[in-house]
Formats: structure tokens, sequence, C-alpha cells
């Protein structure tokens, strides 16, 4: 049974998978789609969240972070995750970082998706916008890799990617670090262009 990632539209923390497929070279084996329904998304992952994973045996993985790392054993292990301690859990930790940030920018789409006839509640967004600032600010100071790539650089160029297609916070002007990093990661990892975020 060939292997489907399933996720929604311009998914941020899916397209950390649909990436990963492609950097890894396991295209031929995971298939992206959607899901059916909520009912059945529902029924692979009780969060109702994308993405899910649904490999041979019909188990749902879920998510993204347990995903990338069932991806990176399907590629022979030591590719996205390295297995040297140190290596280790510095990618965790900025792929950890990268998760929050993009959380952060999440929440900040979602008030004003689920509260839709009421004014958006600032101090929230705010809350929200400072982990994205201060997150971003911390990987400004210290990028992850772009060679070799892991999970924190994945992570990383999803999350500001994202950002700019919500066009939620222009992090620019204050980060060019990251701009440069960004302008570097697309240039070494050209197939992250094939999953950008459209609506
Ligand atoms: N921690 C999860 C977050 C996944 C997540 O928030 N996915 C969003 C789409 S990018 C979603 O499904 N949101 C719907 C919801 O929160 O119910 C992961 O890393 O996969």
């Amino acid at each position: 049974m060939t292997m489907k990632l399933l996720l929604r539209g311009p998914s941020p923390f899916g397209r950390k998978g649909t990436f990963a497929i492609a950097h890894l070279g396991l295209s031929d084996r995971v298939d992206v789609g959607v899901p059916d329904d909520e009912e059945s998304l529902r029924k692979l992952n009780p969060l109702a969240k994308v993405p899910a994973l649904i490999i041979e045996d019909g188990t749902a993985l879920f998510d993204s972070r347990v995903i990338l790392e069932y991806l990176d054993m399907l590629a022979g292990g030591d590719k996205i995750i390295p297995v040297e301690t140190g290596a280790r859990f510095g990618a965790l930790r900025e792929a950890a970082l990268a998760d929050g940030i993009l959380e952060g920018a999440l929440l900040v789409t979602y008030e004003g998706r689920y509260r839709p006839d009421q004014t958006p509640y600032e101090p929230w967004l705010d809350f929200q916008r400072g982990k994205v600032g201060r997150g971003l600010a911390a990987m400004a100071d210290a990028p992850p890799a772009i060679t070799p790539l892991t999970v924190g650089g994945i992570g990383l160029a999803c999350a500001l990617e994202y950002i700019d297609f919500r066009e939620q916070y222009d992090w620019r002007p204050e980060f060019p670090a990251l701009v440069a990093w960004l302008d570097d990661f697309n240039a070494a990892h050209p197939v992250f262009a094939d999953s950008k975020p459209s609506d």
C-alpha cells in the first residue's frame, strides 16, 4: 500500500511533510492528498489536524514532528534528524522553536477565522505575535543550517513563507539575517518552491 500524507490547502505544518518527502526522495513511496471530509480526518486523528500520514498498515501518524521522524527513518535515518546526540538535540530544539513560531502565526490567523463577526481580541493577538517575534529574533541570532538540512531549517522555512503568505507580519526589515537565510534556503533547495502555499 502506498503511504499517503493528508493535508489541507496551504497548511504550513503539512508543507513540512510535502517538502520532506521531496527532499528525501520519497515521492515514489508517499502520495499527497486531502482528507475526504472532517469526519474521516477525526477517525484518523482525533485532534482533526493535518498533516496526518497513513502508513502501510493503515495507521495514521501525527503530528508533523512524528511524521518527519518517520520519513527520516524511511530514507535510511540520519538525514534530517541527526543521530549524534549534540546535533540531534540542537536540530530538535530548532524544530520546536520553528513549530512554536508557526503555532503563534496560525493562532493569529485563527483569531480572524473563528471569530468572523467579532472584533479580534488584540491582547491575545499581541501575545501570539510576541512569541512569533521573539522566536524569529532567536532564529536570526542563530539560524539553522541550510546544508546539511535538518528539521530545524525545514520548520523555519515553512514558518517564514507562511507568515509571508498570510501577510500578517512584515518580518523582513527587522530580521535581514533571515531574509538572506530564506534566499539561501530557496537557492539550495529549489524543490521547496513546489509546495509554496496558495489559496
Ligand atoms: N502540532 C501540529 C499542528 C498541526 C496544525 O495545527 N495543523 C493545522 C493546519 S496547518 C490544523 O489542522 N488546524 C485545524 C485545527 O486546529 O483544528 C503539527 O505539528 O502537525
